[in-house]
């Protein structure tokens, strides 16, 4: 692994290498960050994160969680730029969103599967739990809400198997028993992905909006006109089912449909679909853009939701 002193943002780094760094953290900020574990996954790894506490008062939380989606290198690279941002940051903004809010993050939700993109399939998506003679179910489809209803597979080869029931992957599973033991009122739950510009929020199972729509789509709307005021980059999208596709047992619509979470959102990233960046291989000279545009919308998101 790299020295913990170097770690930056011009480059993609390995498991471990953003792990150590977060354990740097808790002894750099002892009175602020504490590393907490968010469970274990299949091959036994940890799923590490940080809290950002900057006091002991009773503060709202937000939860970050990037990285599901093994592939999506973008996301635990952002999620890490956050973190940073959180304790270093000299903007009022940022040192707002530091003050007022107790911040779970979780930089990499699915690590057997992001590894595996290290050392052998640069595209893999899912876990790494054996099925048959394939490998891994799509932990963006295996959160027990309206679990494998619809735009999931039953097939265990596929990108989308929603696994053999819901929470058959101890990475959710453990996750999730992680979010339910929050005692903060989480204000705002953000999952992060790649790629292709958007802004997600409720439902994936239904056409049918959440009841909040109304306030879903005020905090939207000054999201998306955040993300674009530094670099003019477009975001787009509205509620799952209707602004991409079908799609049960996500993360997002568990944590908002089951979980005391106020409103929950994902991110899309960079680079767009029309981009001729290609896809999951965003060059890593745009992590920094892309993490800053994000930072940009989260304290627009985060003020609107407190405005509400
Ligand atoms: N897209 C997401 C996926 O899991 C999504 C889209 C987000 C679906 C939130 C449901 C809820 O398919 C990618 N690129 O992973
Ligand atoms: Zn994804």
């Amino acid at each position: 692994g790299r020295a913990t002193e170097e770690y930056n943002w011009e480059q993609y780094y390995e498991l471990e290498d953003t792990y150590n760094w977060l354990i740097s953290l808790t002894k750099q900020y002892p009175h602020v960050v504490t590393l907490i574990e968010g469970g274990k996954t299949y091959q036994r790894r940890s799923i590490l994160g940080v809290k950002i506490s900057k006091s002991l008062s009773d503060k709202p939380g937000i939860f970050l969680e990037a990285g599901i989606h093994a592939r999506e290198w973008i996301a635990p690279a952002a999620a890490t730029y956050i973190i940073k941002q959180l304790l270093t940051s000299n903007l009022d903004s940022v040192k707002a969103l530091a003050d007022n809010y107790n911040w779970y993050v979780f930089p990499h939700a699915n690590p057997d599967g992001y590894v595996h993109t290290h050392t052998t399939d640069r595209m893999w998506r899912k876990t790494r739990t054996p099925y048959g003679s394939c490998y891994g179910a799509d932990p963006n489809r295996n959160w027990g809400f309206h679990w494998n209803e619809v735009g999931a597979s039953s097939n265990p080869c596929t990108d989308t198997y929603a696994g053999p029931e819901a929470f058959s992957e101890i990475e959710t599973l453990s996750l999730s028993n992680y979010i339910a033991s929050i005692k903060d009122k989480v204000q705002l739950y953000i999952s992060l992905h790649a790629y292709s510009q958007y802004l997600l929020y409720p439902y994936g199972h239904t056409s049918e909006l959440p009841d909040n729509v109304k306030d879903y789509q005020q905090v939207f709307d000054a999201s998306i006109a955040a993300v674009s005021q530094r670099y003019n980059t477009k975001y787009t999208g509205g509620n799952i089912y209707d602004a991409i596709y079908p799609a049960a047992g996500a993360s997002v619509d568990w944590a908002y449909g089951t979980q005391d979470v106020r409103m929950a959102f994902c991110y899309e990233l960079r680079p767009s679909s029309n981009s001729i960046l290609t896809g999951f291989k965003l060059p890593a000279a745009q992590i920094i853009p892309a993490s800053e545009e994000l930072l940009d919308s989260i304290v627009a998101m985060a003020g609107e939701v407190k405005a509400l």
